[in-house]
C-alpha cells in the first residue's frame, strides 16, 4: 500500500476556531478524519501532520524521501514566503501536490504568489476541506 504524507503548516491547528467564513467550521481533526476515510477508499495510507515551524516542515519533507510515495502539503502562509520548503520539495523529487482550503487567488495579492507551485505536480485551492480529498484522488493517480 502506498503511503502519503499530508503535511500542514502554520496556524492550521486553529482551524474551526476562527474565520469560519474563510476556512469553514471543521477542525484539523475533522480534516484528518476525512483524509483517513478517503485514503481507505483509494487504498492509500496517510501520515497526517501539522507544525507551526518551518524547519520542522523541511525535516518532514526530507523524512518523506525514504518513507513515503507522495506529499500533499498545505504550507499555510509559508507557501508565500518559503524558499526552504520549495528547495526541500524539489530536493526530494517525490510526487507532490500543494493544497489550500481557500482560493488564494481570490484573496489579498500577497497570497497570489506561491514559491511551491513551480516545483509540485499541481495545485488545488478553494474547495474547503474537500481540497484534501481531491488531492488524495490526484495523488493516487500520480502514484499509480
Ligand atoms: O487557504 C489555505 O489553506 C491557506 O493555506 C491557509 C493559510 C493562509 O496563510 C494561506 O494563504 C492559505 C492560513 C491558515 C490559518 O488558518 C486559520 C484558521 C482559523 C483561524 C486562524 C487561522
Amino acid at each position: 500500500m502506498s503511503l502519503v504524507f499530508v503535511i500542514n503548516g502554520p496556524n492550521l491547528n486553529l482551524l474551526g476556531t476562527r474565520e469560519p467564513d474563510v476556512y469553514g467550521h471543521e477542525t484539523l481533526e475533522d480534516v484528518e478524519a476525512l483524509c483517513r476515510d478517503r485514503a481507505r477508499d483509494l487504498d492509500l495510507e496517510v501520515d497526517f501532520r501539522q507544525s507551526n515551524h518551518e524547519g520542522v516542515l523541511v525535516d518532514w519533507i526530507h523524512e518523506a524521501r525514504t518513507l513515503a510515495d507522495g506529499i500533499i502539503i498545505n504550507a499555510g502562509a509559508y507557501t508565500h514566503t518559503s524558499i526552504a520548503l520549495r528547495d526541500a520539495l524539489k530536493g526530494v523529487g517525490l510526487p507532490a501536490i500543494e493544497i489550500h482550503l481557500s482560493n488564494t487567488h481570490a484573496r489579498e495579492p500577497f497570497r497570489h504568489r506561491s514559491y511551491l507551485a513551480p516545483v509540485v505536480n499541481g495545485v488545488i485551492a478553494g474547495f474547503g476541506i474537500n481540497s484534501y480529498a481531491l488531492a488524495l484522488i490526484a495523488m493516487s493517480e500520480l502514484i499509480d
